[in-house]
Parts: C-alpha cells; sequence; structure tokens
C-alpha cells in the first residue's frame, strides 16, 4: 500500500468480525542496518526503515531524517514563498544495500545525501550534545537530483530540507559530499541560534560559520574516502572549475576572491568571499600559522601582522565557535563582535588568560581584527 506521498507502508487492521468494524490499524515500520555504495565516501553504513518488505531510507535513529528524489524538478518560489515544490519521492530498496558508487544510479547521489546528514548529526549530537539541527531531535530532509545540472545545494528553512543538484559535470559533480552537507545544514543551525544576516559582515560570519562547522564534519567523520582537509568542496570541483577546491581557509585569497584579512571594505564582498576572515582566523586557531601538512594536504597560512600564530587544535575550535554562535553572536554582529564573542566563550570554557582565549586574541590580530 502507499500513503499520501506515495510512500510504502505496511498497514495491519484489526476488524471486529461480527460487525466488520475496525478495531485498530497499525503499521509495521522497523530500524533497519544497511549500507551504501556512496559516490565519494566509499561504502558507508546506512540504518534505514523497514515498511513492509521495503527498505526506506529514513534514519529512526537520527530523528528520521530521509532522502528524496527531486526528480529533476526545482521549487517555483518569490521572495521566499514557493508555489510549487520540487517532490522529495522517499527512495526504496529491496535489500538495503543501496546505490553502485557510480552516479548513473539515481540512489547514489541519494546515499551519500543520507550519509552527509548521518555525519552532520553524529557531529552536533556527540560533540557539542546539540540534538539535531533544532535542537529538538527532529530531522531534517534531503532531495537529491534537483534541476538539470545544478550547480549548487541549499539548505531551506520553510522546509527545514536540504537539496542538492547534481552539477554540470564540467565545473561541478553532484554536490553532495561532506563538508557541502555539513556546510548547508549549518546554515539551519545558525538559522536557529545566531540568526546571523545574510549580508554585510554578518552574513560573511553565517558563510564561516557553515565553512568551519562543514569541515569539522569532515574531520569528524573519518572517512578514509574523504579525509578532513581545510577545503572546501574538494570532491565535488572538476577539472573545468580551474581550482581543486571551492575555498581554501588556510589562505582563502588561494581562490582569487575571498578576504584573507579583514578591511573597513570587506562587508561588501559576496558573503562567500568576506567569509575568508572568519575561515582564516577558524584554521590559524585550529593549526596555527605557516606551513603544516594535515592528512597529506600542505597549507601555508600567512598572517597579516607578520605574528607567529601557534594552533590550538581543532577540539577546541569548534568548542568556541559554536558557543560563540549559540551563547553570545546575534543577527547583527559583526567582524568585532564575533572577536568579542568568541573570546567569550573562551573564557567561559577555559578561563580568561588561559591559552587558548590568548590564541583566540592572537588569530583574530592575525586577520586584522583588533
Ligand atoms: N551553496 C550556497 C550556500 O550555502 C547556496 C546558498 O544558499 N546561498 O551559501
Ligand atoms: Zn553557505
Ligand atoms: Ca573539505
Amino acid at each position: 500500500a502507499l500513503d499520501s506521498l506515495g510512500n510504502p507502508v505496511a498497514r495491519t487492521v484489526l476488524t471486529d468480525a461480527r460487525t466488520g468494524a475496525r478495531i485498530d490499524a497499525w503499521d509495521a515500520v522497523e530500524t533497519a542496518t544497511g549500507d551504501g555504495k556512496s559516490l565519494y565516501g566509499g561504502t558507508v553504513p546506512l540504518e534505514t526503515t523497514l515498511s513492509g518488505s521495503a527498505y526506506q531510507l529514513k534514519d529512526p535513529t537520527r530523528g528520521n531524517t530521509y532522502t528524496g528524489d527531486a526528480a529533476n524538478k526545482t521549487d517555483l518560489c518569490i521572495f521566499g514563498i514557493c508555489i510549487s515544490r520540487a517532490p522529495a519521492t522517499l527512495f526504496t530498496d529491496a535489500d538495503n544495500h543501496w546505490g553502485t558508487g557510480a552516479a548513473a544510479d539515481r540512489s547514489t547521489a541519494a546515499v551519500d545525501a543520507q550519509y552527509g546528514t548521518d555525519a552532520t548529526w553524529d557531529y552536533y549530537k556527540n560533540v557539542h550534545g546539540r540534538n539535531g539541527i533544532g535542537n529538538d531531535g527532529k530531522g531534517s530532509y534531503n532531495r537529491v537530483h534537483y534541476g538539470n545540472n545544478y550547480n549548487n545545494a541549499f539548505w531551506d528553512d520553510s522546509c527545514f530540507c536540504m537539496t542538492y543538484g547534481d552539477g554540470d559535470g564540467t565545473q561541478l559533480g553532484p554536490l553532495v559530499a561532506l563538508d557541502v552537507a555539513g556546510h548547508e545544514m549549518s546554515h539551519g543551525v545558525t538559522s536557529k541560534t545566531a540568526k546571523l544576516t545574510y549580508s554585510g559582515e554578518s552574513g560573511g560570519l553565517n558563510e564561516a560559520t557553515s565553512d568551519i562547522f562543514g569541515t569539522l564534519v569532515e574531520f569528524h567523520a573519518a572517512n578514509a574516502q574523504d579525509v578532513g582537509d581545510y577545503l572546501i568542496g574538494e570532491k565535488i570541483v572538476r577539472s573545468g572549475f580551474g581550482k581543486d577546491a571551492l575555498r581554501y581557509m588556510d589562505k582563502p585569497s588561494k581562490d582569487g576572491k575571498s578576504a584573507d584579512y579583514w578591511s573597513s571594505s570587506v562587508g561588501s564582498l559576496d558573503v562567500h568571499y568576506s567569509s575568508g576572515v572568519a575561515n582564516h582566523f577558524a584554521y590559524l586557531l585550529a593549526e596555527g600559522s605557516g606551513t603544516k601538512t594535515v592528512n597529506g594536504v600542505t597549507y601555508n597560512s600567512p598572517t597579516s601582522n607578520g605574528s607567529t600564530v601557534t594552533g590550538i587544535g581543532r577540539d577546541k575550535l569548534g568548542a568556541i565557535w559554536y558557543r560563540a554562535l549559540t551563547v553570545y553572536m546575534t543577527s547583527s554582529t559583526n567582524y568585532a563582535g564575533a572577536r568579542t564573542a568568541t573570546l567569550s566563550a573562551a573564557k567561559d570554557l577555559y578561563g580568561a588568560g588561559s591559552t587558548e582565549y590568548n590564541a583566540v586574541a592572537a588569530a583574530w590580530a592575525a586577520v586584522n581584527v583588533n
């Protein structure tokens, strides 16, 4: 049987044998463990839902997050009001082994998307004690195969959902990589917390928050096929893009557009480039200045004032930024405010005058936020 959304259900109806009246009805649904061959992350575990005889790509252990097929359709939205939406037809499978590792099977990108949602859920839960994007235990859902050759992915507060394009195959491949997933869903976390306005310096901080947590999600997942790095989108760029990543946290100007350091005009950049100042701060705080190789990638992070910054590690970066975002930042926080917010967070967590507190101050000074 199918429900109103076209999803299969296994309904048991208890009927009174004499009168034919329905006494009760329920669906036989249980949690199952399967796996999937992803595009970017090898074979990954998946918690799914067995409904009747079909497995659904829906994870009861993570707030019923699920992944559906947008059928190459698009949303029709004007000023945030959507007149029509692409579907999210739930993926189902007969044997709970999903995808083939190649994009030709429509469920392969779905494997990556569901895995990215799982990894993001686990990062926030295990590291920050946050129970889902809204901290309410409720899972978001994903749509894959949105539009045609669509070179983007986006979080949408109004559906509490994620949407992924397949890319045009020249510049970008399917946008379902871990760091992109973590980036986009972190926009949902920002919406539920600081609500940083998506323009000017607060917009750059909103974008940087997504790059920072997208990167920390990627490291936390510890996937051998997609190891953690300080590059954004390294798995999705194709040769036609001309660079090996969308963005670089150690030295953001490597993309040709982003700011390495704060200046009074940084807020007039597109938010994906004004984010460079905070991405650079985050790299310096975690890893320090100068040259360093992490998971096989060599970085060389400069400082605006010629200082040497000593990093305090990714875990402390994540703890400080998360506390700053969820306790101190507001919709209008600018770079000066982000400095204050992260110093307050470091003071709460490690004490005023601690190594960590001083490292936060040094990393901001190194990106010209004083
Ligand atoms: N991928 C873009 C971003 O997260 C899409 C958007 O919503 N602006 O910034
Ligand atoms: Zn973004
Ligand atoms: Ca990355």
